[in-house]
């Protein structure tokens, strides 16, 4: 059996591109646990295994990958850094009990890493900044941590001063120690600090230690006294300080070359917490102790679908121990029981059988259709659920279909997979037009999914920007005659209407009276009037769209006693109204959204610019009580204008911004905008 105090769990985050597939491939390889070291380029790494990731170089969901590493056995999770795949590392971290913030050796990258540390420090999760690539070009460990202090407060110390930069890097002075050591590949030797090193290595040495200071008092009376710390005290310090969230240490490395990966586990090993080191606590505040004879708490934190085998839901064990035999329920779903068909731990796609999985550790559960990510399993009766976070608006649309004739409950048992394994995505009917849309955290997100949809199920779909729900509506009134004669011999066709047609205010729709008098028109043909006006109404004068906002009134008209019909008088009232719109100076509505924008203050000049130049109306931009150093910026902006807004908004903020948003109302689009929209095609 597993032992729990060997357990670390550590979620892989950081910026996009940072380099953490390539850091998992090399600790993997590093402890033995691979063969051979993949490479995202080759798309052969243990991590990226997923078709998309390997075709966009990049990762677009967790990947899970365990290793036995010195005196510890390591569960890694390597999250996708791009920001769309968000709310798929925020599950992941829930699951973890550290985090390695994984980031470019770049200050002015820093401000990208903003939701992903507050996150973590909301979660008070432990965790470390790895300045990666230090291999790299261009190099700035000094530079970065200065950005990362500045941004996250003093307690952010360098643990590591590196040795070199860009193709000089070949080491790093460990602090603790006040020893250097030179890399070749993953190994390391000690050597001399280098000279032209001291000054820095004293400085940032005694940042370090004043900061250990702050929580260890004997250490702070030694550093007033002139007295050197022993490095037992130093390195229990900075393992008490780390696992506790307190101190939050800054590594070199180069996932690359391998150079500081084996300072990087050692760090791991020592800092970062076992799973019975911070117990959590259930959805009602109930502590649950990670005790592997206690009863079963588990939770899901991914899931993947396999189109033939079905699925397999990644759980965190809290509490209990899982195996093949254990009574299940799924706390989440009413306490249905489950069985899973298999326990395995997973080194990316391989699935490696185990017979047990004891509190602290993360297994895969085979076959466990109807379980879905964030649901609590128990032992029945435990009456226990863990939180999860809130699912996030969708903030991209792209209108799908299939491209062959499918039937829609086809499709959507497809897509309803899909959302199974990424809970961030939605599928909804879009308001106005009833269009079938995927919704998602931005654009890649939901690309991605698309092509995943497309690749698991053989389902080839047609995608497009969402229909811009248009209108028309009129300006003036007029009074109109329509006459419908016809004369075939035997039966004609006979019905004439005068009818008044007048605008409403914005939003009052569409209403329709009379006012006969003398039965001119007998009283069982106004409801055909009615239809063949309401009829008439769905393609307006100007570009084919719904009218709406007006009443008709049918004032007047005549009859033949032999002749009319309903149907005649049906199409007398739909010819009144198509040669009558055209004389209330008919104009085209768009919708307009209210948007609610989050953003860092720096940009919030840039964004309120870029509103702008989208026709927008900026109702107020004041500092966002909620949120220290944001702005809100509340506007109205055309919905024809926002369909890519997201990706616009985080591309003009480091990836920081957000918004949400609600349709508001349906205005008069300029005449210029009106004679670029096309006429809608016929359903
Ligand atoms: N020079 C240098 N390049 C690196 C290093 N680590 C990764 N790279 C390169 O950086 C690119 C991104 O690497 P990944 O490992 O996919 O980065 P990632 O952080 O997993 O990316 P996402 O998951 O998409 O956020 C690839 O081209 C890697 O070859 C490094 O230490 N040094
Ligand atoms: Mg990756």
């Amino acid at each position: 059996m597993e032992d729990i105090s060997r357990l670390r769990n550590i979620a892989v985050v950081g910026t996009h591109h940072s380099g953490k597939t390539t850091l998992v491939e090399t600790i993997l390889a590093t402890c033995g646990a691979i063969s051979r070291r993949g490479s995202v380029a080759d798309g052969t790494t243990t991590t990226d295994f997923e078709p998309e990731c390997i075709e966009h170089l990049q990762s677009t969901c967790v990947g899970f990958a365990y290793a036995a590493c010195g005196a510890v056995d390591l569960n890694l999770i390597d999250c996708p850094g791009f920001i769309d795949f968000f709310e798929e590392t925020k599950i992941a971290l829930l699951a973890a009990d550290a985090a390695l913030i994984v980031i470019e050796p770049d200050p002015g990258r820093i401000g990208q890493t903003q939701s992903l540390v507050d996150f973590i420090e909301a979660h008070k999760l432990p965790h470390l900044f790895l300045v990666n690539k230090m291999d790299r070009p261009g190099a700035d460990f000094l530079g970065t941590l200065a950005a990362l202090q500045q941004a996250y407060g003093m307690h952010v110390v360098a643990q590591q001063i590196p040795i070199g930069a860009g193709e000089t890097y070949r080491g790093f002075v460990d602090l603790a120690e006040n020893k250097a050591y030179l890399c070749n590949e993953c190994e390391q030797d000690e050597t001399e600090i280098p000279a032209d090193l001291q000054p820095i290595v004293s400085e940032q040495r005694t940042k370090l230690l004043e900061a250990l200071g702050d929580f260890d008092d004997h250490l702070l009376e030694e550093l007033l006294d002139g007295i050197e710390p022993s490095r037992e005290e130093i390195r229990r310090d900075l393992c008490e300080d780390c696992s506790h969230d307190r101190i939050i240490p800054v590594l070199a490395a180069s996932g690359l070359t391998g150079a500081g990966i084996r300072a990087l586990l050692e760090t791991i090993e020592r800092e970062f917490p076992s799973p019975e080191a911070e117990p959590r606590h259930d959805s009602a505040g109930r502590l649950v102790a990670p005790d592997p004879h206690g009863p079963v708490v588990a939770q899901v934190c991914k899931t993947f679908v396999h189109p033939q085998s079905g699925k397999l839901s990644v759980v965190r064990v809290f509490s209990g121990t899982i195996t093949a035999d254990t009574p299940l329920v799924d706390a989440s779903r009413g306490g249905v029981a489950v069985r899973p068909s298999g326990l395995f731990r997973l080194q990316g796609k391989r699935q490696d059988a185990v017979k047990s999985a004891i509190a602290g550790s993360i297994v895969a559960l085979g076959r466990m259709e109807g379980v879905a990510t964030g649901d609590t399993l128990t032992s029945p009766n435990a009456n226990v659920t863990m939180p999860m976070i809130e699912p996030a608006e969708p903030l991209f649309a792209l209108a799908i279909r299939p491209k062959e004739k499918l039937d829609e409950a086809k499709l959507s048992q497809m897509l309803a997979r899909i959302i199974d394994e990424d809970p961030s995505l939605r599928v909804a009917r879009a308001e106005f037009t009833n269009e079938l849309q995927l919704l998602g955290n931005g654009e890649i997100h939901v690309k991605t999914a698309t092509e995943r949809l497309s690749r698991k199920y053989h389902l080839a779909l047609e995608t497009a920007q969402p229909t811009i729900p248009y209108r028309e509506t009129i300006t003036s009134s007029t009074e109109i005659h329509a006459r419908y004669k016809h004369q075939t011999g035997g039966h004609g066709q006979f019905g004439d209407v005068w009818l008044r047609i007048e605008p409403r205010p914005r939003g009052h729709g569409i209403t329709f009276d009379e006012q006969i008098v003398g039965g001119v028109v007998p009283k069982q043909f106004i409801p055909a009037v009615e239809k063949g006006v309401r009829e008439a109404l769905l393609h307006g004068p100007k570009a084919g769209f719904p009218v709406v906002d007006l009443h008709v009134t049918l004032f007047d008209g005549a009859y033949h006693a032999v002749d009319s019909s309903e149907a005649s008088f049906k199409t007398a009232a739909a010819m009144a109204i198509r040669d009558g719109l055209p004389k209330c100076n008919p104009v085209i509505l768009e919708p307009i959204v209210r948007l609610e924008i989050q953003v860092p203050s720096a940009y919030a000049s840039t964004i309120v610019s870029q509103l702008t130049a989208k026709r927008g109306q900026i109702l107020s931009y004041e500092a966002d009580e909620q949120r220290p150093g944001y702005e809100k910026i509340i506007a109205l902006v055309p919905q024809v204008e926002l369909g890519r807004y997201i990706t616009e908004l985080r591309t003009a903020s480091q990836g920081l911004g957000t918004f949400t948003w609600r349709h508001e109302r349906f205005e008069i689009v300029p005449d210029k905008v009106a004679q670029t929209i096309k006429e809608p095609a016929m359903a």
